[in-house]
């Protein structure tokens, strides 16, 4: 005990529902998901908050990006969720093309953290994401999650299921992806996911890049761009 964990005081930063006003980022980890899916509780189980990211009684509504900044400087970016049904068809398609966007040009990603409900696996609209997202070469962290609502067979199974689908559709990309079985309400998984978003961040060594590459990121902002500090007792990974 006693080592600040790497989410610890992590706190609400600032809501963007436009890409030209995202902050001057150094590191930022995105968690994209369909709409309910259940990113915002993901948030929330990682940085043991009960409501730090807002959890939705109604699907479909978060539409803007919500960024969380850890203490160490680096952004989580929750972002809108795609392909609830009762949204507009071209209310729809601007949130894709937002994602999409965001996806390929925030120079500051590091890493993408892709929520799936374990009991339905990968949807047509996730592998369209990962599609254009994993030829950049970043990591993702696939959380199959709710498993707390699965037998312990059914767990084995939906986990089996998403790395089949994973090892069908991407079989060049298989190593950039983690699926790790989760859930917010009983906590599994959180440390796994902690440990290997740590690794992303560079927490284990303290290194971080300290300039935001991403062109005029730091015009519209007069926020001095979030620094690394104290970051180099994050938890070891085991080996
Ligand atoms: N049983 C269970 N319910 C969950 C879990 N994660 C999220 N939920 C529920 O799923 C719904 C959507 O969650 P939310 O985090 O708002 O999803 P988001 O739209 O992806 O941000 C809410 O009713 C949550 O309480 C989980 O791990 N287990
Ligand atoms: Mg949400």
């Amino acid at each position: 005990m006693g080592k600040p964990g790497l989410f610890e005081d992590t706190a609400f930063f600032t809501s963007v529902a436009s890409l030209g006003d995202l902050p001057a980022s150094n590191a930022e980890v995105a968690f994209a998901g369909r709409s309910n899916a259940g990113k915002s509780s993901a948030i929330n189980a990682l940085v043991r908050r009960h409501r730090l990211a807002f959890v939705s009684k109604t699907p479909g509504r978060t539409q803007q990006i919500n960024l969380f900044r850890l203490r160490s400087g680096a952004l989580l970016a929750d972002l809108p969720g795609y392909g609830y049904a009762a949204v507009p068809l071209d209310l729809k398609r601007h949130w894709q093309a937002f994602l999409t966007r965001y996806l390929a040009t925030r120079q500051a990603l590091v890493g993408l953290v892709l929520v799936v409900d374990a009991r339905h696996g990968l949807a047509e609209l996730d592998l369209e994401l990962l599609a254009g997202f994993l030829p950049s070469g970043r990591s993702v962290l696939i959380l199959a999650t709710k498993m707390d609502k699965l037998t312990q067979a059914a767990q084995r199974g939906a986990q089996r299921n998403i790395e089949r689908a994973l090892a069908a559709a991407f079989p060049a990309q298989a190593r950039q992806v983690t699926v790790v079985p989760f859930s917010a309400t009983r906590r599994i998984g959180v440390e796994t996911a902690e440990a290997l978003i740590g690794e992303w961040l560079g927490v284990d060594n303290g290194e971080m890049p300290m300039r935001d590459p991403t062109p005029g990121a730091d015009r519209a902002h007069k926020e001095k761009a979030p620094r690394t500090r104290g970051v180099s007792r994050g938890p070891k990974r085991p080996r």
